[in-house]
């Protein structure tokens, strides 16, 4: 029976844009962990997840007792965790707190497992994961405000956007590249009226666009329940306007004549949270992410939480690569109730490590990869000269706010504020 021999973690930096969000700017490198497992008789599965350097640890611990597990062995992967994995909370993605690691260092491991378990049977992992019930999964155009260039740096390919007029041609650019049909707009950065100034001019703009905005918890209650108002019939739902699950309840509870559902990435991100939530009504659509839910699997049980508890399903990302718009895609599309177009960062990169001509959005979806497995294949070269960038560029985590303040020293993050 085929055995897992080792597991290889490369740590990886790719350029980012300076996009700014509540608790600052982006800096000019993303982090990612690759993660490659490989088998005694030659295969390689791939998964990809944070490269903070806690969370690099905990890997480095788990990847010890990996060798000798049998790939089909899910249970027997996500026991080993939890041994390894005795205590400690973890920072995932610069702004979410895990009071457990385990399933954050589960998740790349199990992608990785059923990325073996499909290149064995020759199937893709959407197959292993009940089927497919779309073969193209629809993503969103995630805009942001933005720095037309780093610090000192050459301005890039979007320019600034740091007004309705700059969010509506960053939006066009992205739509008329990719011809996405839901918009996003990360807000959290300019005053509550301004933000709602941005979203009024995307509607103007783009009348057939499903539309949503994402402040990061910036706002207080009764903020949160004006936009609400002011919005009412404009957005396709409104996320994580306030932090935690009481302040989302109230919002939910006033704000409920706007019909506007409520949805989050920010507080209910484990599944100790979804029993409060659902005994308080406060979120009407929860957004996955199967690197902190503990893989794909993990993520479909969170789905079907969400169904039985007549919760809608989104999707939520961070800055990531291929490996995981292949993952997410794989997930998405097996999961019939992830109805919402899914979030991504992959539009903002300009550098990965899978081989090119699988991944492509066309009318702002991505074809369900066919190949075995997850169906794309790591660049070594580029595996290689970023994780060079990596090992150069000095980023060891994720920190926004501290970046921000080489710019503007007095700079403090929002959250709850406005
Ligand atoms: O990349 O700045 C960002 C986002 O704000 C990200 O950190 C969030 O986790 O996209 C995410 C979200 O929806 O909250
Ligand atoms: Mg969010």
């Amino acid at each position: 029976m085929t055995k897992i021999a080792s597991v290889e973690l490369t740590p990886v930096a790719f350029a980012d844009p300076p996009l700014l969000n509540v608790v600052g700017v982006h800096e000019p490198y993303a982090l990612r962990t690759i993660v490659q497992v490989r088998t005694d008789d030659g295969l390689v599965g791939l998964g990809e997840t944070y490269a903070a350097d806690d969370h690099l640890e905990r890997l480095r611990a788990v990847a010890d007792v990996l060798p000798g597990l049998d790939p089909f062995d899910l249970n027997g992967l996500r026991q080993r965790v939890r041994d390894v994995l005795t205590s400690g909370g973890a920072q995932v993605g610069g702004m979410l707190n895990l009071q457990d690691p385990a399933d954050v260092v589960l998740s790349p491991y199990e992608v990785a497992f059923l990325d073996i378990q499909g290149k064995q049977l020759g199937r893709p992992v959407v197959d292993l994961l009940g089927g497919a019930v779309r073969d193209e999964v629809p993503f969103s155009a995630y805009l942001f405000y933005k720095w037309a260039a780093h610090p000192g740096g050459a301005e890039d390919v979007w320019g600034a956007a740091l007004d309705p007029d700059g969010i509506v041609r960053q939006a066009r650019t992205m739509i008329d590249e990719y011809g996405f049909t839901a918009i996003k707009l990360k807000g959290g950065v300019f005053p509550p009226a301004e933000e709602t100034e941005a979203v009024r001019a995307l509607a103007d703009a783009f009348p057939e666009h499903k539309l949503r905005i994402d402040p990061n918890c910036a706002w207080t209650v009764d903020t949160s329940v004006q936009v609400a108002r002011e919005l009412t019939g404009v957005l396709e739902y409104l996320e994580d306007p306030t932090p935690g699950i009481d302040a989302m309840a109230a919002v939910a509870r006033q704000a409920a004549g706007t019909g506007i559902p409520l949805a989050t990435n920010m507080c209910v991100i484990a599944f100790a949270h979804l029993k409060p939530a659902v005994l308080a009504d406060a979120v009407q659509v929860v957004l996955s992410d199967h690197h902190y839910w503990g893989g794909l699997r993990r993520s479909q049980l969170l789905a079907g939480i969400c169904d039985t508890f007549g919760m809608g399903l989104s999707m939520h990302s961070n800055s990531h690569l291929g490996i995981s718009l292949a993952a997410m895609t794989h997930l998405a599309a097996a999961t019939p109730n992830l109805t919402y177009a899914c979030d991504t960062h992959y539009p903002w990169k300009t550098e990965d490590v899978i081989k090119p001509g699988v991944l492509a959005f066309e009318s702002g979806s991505v074809r369900v990869p066919r190949g075995p497995g997850l169906g794309v294949e790591l660049d070594g070269d580029m595996l290689g000269a970023l994780h060079e960038q990596y090992l150069a560029c000095g980023i060891r985590k994720r920190d926004d706010t501290t970046y921000m303040r080489t710019v503007d020293p007095g700079f403090s993050p929002n959250t709850g504020r406005w």
